[in-house]
């Protein structure tokens, strides 16, 4: 058999065996193993998960204290980020914890989704002007010793509620762009999506969840985003 024949078969094997490797590679958390991958996304509309007296209620309990979003960085800190330009708000900061409409939405995201209440993340509220967005981004944690921290001490994010408070006049959708859809709900509805789940000790992140709050053109929006971790939040 020629050289040249044995080398290249052997560089084709050694870029398959590395593509193979970069796709399925996992990591460990205290005994449970973590892998990104690519599979069908549960994605759904909750319609009227909240009424308008609930919405316009968050709102207000938002003014006035809404800043600058950030995301958080590898080291597991939170940042400022160009992709991420909207305004957020810790409902917590305003609101007593047990505020019966707190928790209300974390009895009832815990229930639709199978995880008990204490695994709802503190409530959040964000707001979208014009000409603000969050980028394409998962709602997940990565491999990074400082996010892998924060999966320790407080799990993963494995599914997201999003719900529209307002709606933005034009723009402002939640685009799904692996599977192509953009999801424009009216205030009150939310979207539902499944981030990552596990099978026995594998957590298996989903990066079609990948996602973006589109630029707002007209209007404002308004959302409450939560997320239900596999971990008590407190
Ligand atoms: O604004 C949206 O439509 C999505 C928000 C989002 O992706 C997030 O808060 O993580």
């Amino acid at each position: 058999m020629p050289i040249e024949y044995i080398i290249l078969t052997s560089l084709i094997c050694l870029i398959v065996v590395g593509f193979i490797y970069y796709r399925l590679k996992s990591w460990c958390v205290e005994g449970t193993r973590y892998l990104k991958m690519y599979y069908p996304l549960k994605i759904a509309t909750l319609e009227n998960f909240l009424n308008q007296e609930e919405i316009d209620f968050l709102i207000k309990a938002s003014e006035g204290h809404l800043q600058r979003s950030k995301v958080a960085n590898r080291k597991g800190d939170s940042h400022y980020h160009e992709g991420r330009t909207s305004e957020s708000c810790h409902l917590e900061k305003t609101i007593a914890l047990d505020h019966p409409i707190l928790k209300n939405i974390r009895e009832t995201a815990g229930w639709i989704t199978n995880y008990p209440a204490d695994n709802v993340e503190p409530l959040e509220i964000l707001r979208y002007q014009e000409g603000q967005e969050f980028k394409n981004h998962l709602d997940t944690l990565s491999n990074t010793e400082g996010q892998n921290k924060l999966i320790a001490s407080r799990g993963e994010r494995m599914v997201t509620i999003f719900v529209c408070l307002k709606s933005a006049e034009e723009g402002g959708e939640t685009h799904f762009p692996i599977i192509k859809k953009k999801m424009k709900p009216k205030a009150g509805d939310a979207l539902i999506w499944e981030n990552a789940k596990m099978i026995g000790n594998v957590c298996l992140i989903n990066k079609t969840a990948l996602h973006a709050g589109m630029k707002v053109v007209r209007g404002e929006k308004y959302g409450m985003p939560i997320w239900i971790r596999n971990k008590k939040q407190s």
